[in-house]
């Protein structure tokens, strides 16, 4: 199964874990997937962050240092492809905050969860910034700045929780490319298990305004049945070849 596209054709892309899979990053919620043996609220809120700090850190900073030797795969590089072919009638939004998709050069892209790469300060108003240390020392890391001024404030990872608003802006620029597109619009979610909201309500979004809606996805998730085509397999094999020349 193919997806034609017209000329005023606007699609929206939203990616989950199962776009990364290939490269060998592990999924959420497949067997052995990265919740294994975490409590989500224990690793991903910030309860279990205020909680305990050390821990939620030892679970991002193996995430980090497993990204050293992780690459796009043929998903991520269809979708740079797409983009360069569609222009402004193109937006991804991905949940995952692996970096994959801007490393492999797609530019129109809202990182819905933040950023596996970038950390920030709990208490000063430091601009986040780029931070790829994978921290082994028994102690969360702290903000310098706020040493510098005698305070004590932790660092902690720039990403979404579980309970946490998504960055300003993001959903408004989301909801604003839906509005537009209208029944213009081609939603396509890729690799996720569509459990994760606000993303998961992007497919009732479409439906709202009369586009149509596709999920690319290794076996069916439990919100399937929202779409008007399912196309089933791994991401890097059918994104190459599923819009229609
Ligand atoms: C918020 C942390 C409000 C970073 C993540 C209704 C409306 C609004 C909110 C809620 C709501 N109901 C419940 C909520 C609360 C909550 C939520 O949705 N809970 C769920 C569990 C019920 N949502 C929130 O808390 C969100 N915040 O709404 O804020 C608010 C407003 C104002 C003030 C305060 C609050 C925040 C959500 C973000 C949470 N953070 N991650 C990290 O550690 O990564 S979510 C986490 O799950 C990841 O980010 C991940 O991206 C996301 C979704 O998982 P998937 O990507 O789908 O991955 P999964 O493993 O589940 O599935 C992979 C799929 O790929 C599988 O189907 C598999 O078959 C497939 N696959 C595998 N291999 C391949 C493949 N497919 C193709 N090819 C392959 N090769």
């Amino acid at each position: 199964m193919r997806i034609s596209l017209t000329p005023t054709s606007r699609v929206l892309v939203l990616s989950g874990a199962g776009i990364s899979a290939e490269s060998g990053v592990p999924t959420f919620r497949d067997a052995g997937g990265l919740w294994e043996g975490h409590a989500v609220e224990v690793v991903a809120s910030p309860e279990g962050f205020a909680n305990d700090p050390l821990l939620v850190w030892k679970f991002y900073s193996s995430r980090r240092a497993r990204m050293a030797d992780v690459v796009p795969n043929a998903g991520h590089h269809a979708l740079v492809a797409l983009e360069a072919e569609l222009g402004d009638r193109y937006l991804l939004a991905t949940q995952n905050v692996d970096g994959l998709h801007v490393a492999a050069g797609s530019q129109r892209v809202v990182e819905m969860h933040g950023t596996l790469m970038r950390s920030r300060c709990t208490r000063c108003d430091r601009p986040a910034f780029a931070d790829t240390t994978a921290y082994r020392d028994n102690v969360a890391p702290m903000c310098g700045r706020c040493r510098e001024r005698g305070r004590d404030a932790l660092l902690r990872p720039d990403i979404v929780w579980f309970g946490e608003a998504l960055p300003i802006g993001v959903l408004d620029r989301i909801e604003a490319f839906i509005t537009s597109a209208g029944r213009d619009l081609v939603f396509v979610a890729i690799g996720t298990s569509g459990l994760v909201y606000p993303a998961a309500g992007l497919v009732d979004a479409t439906r709202k305004v009369g586009g149509q809606s596709w999920l690319v996805n290794l076996e069916p998730p439990a919100n399937a049945t929202s779409f008007d085509h399912v196309v089933l397999g791994p991401a890097g094999a059918t994104l190459p070849t599923l819009f229609a020349p």
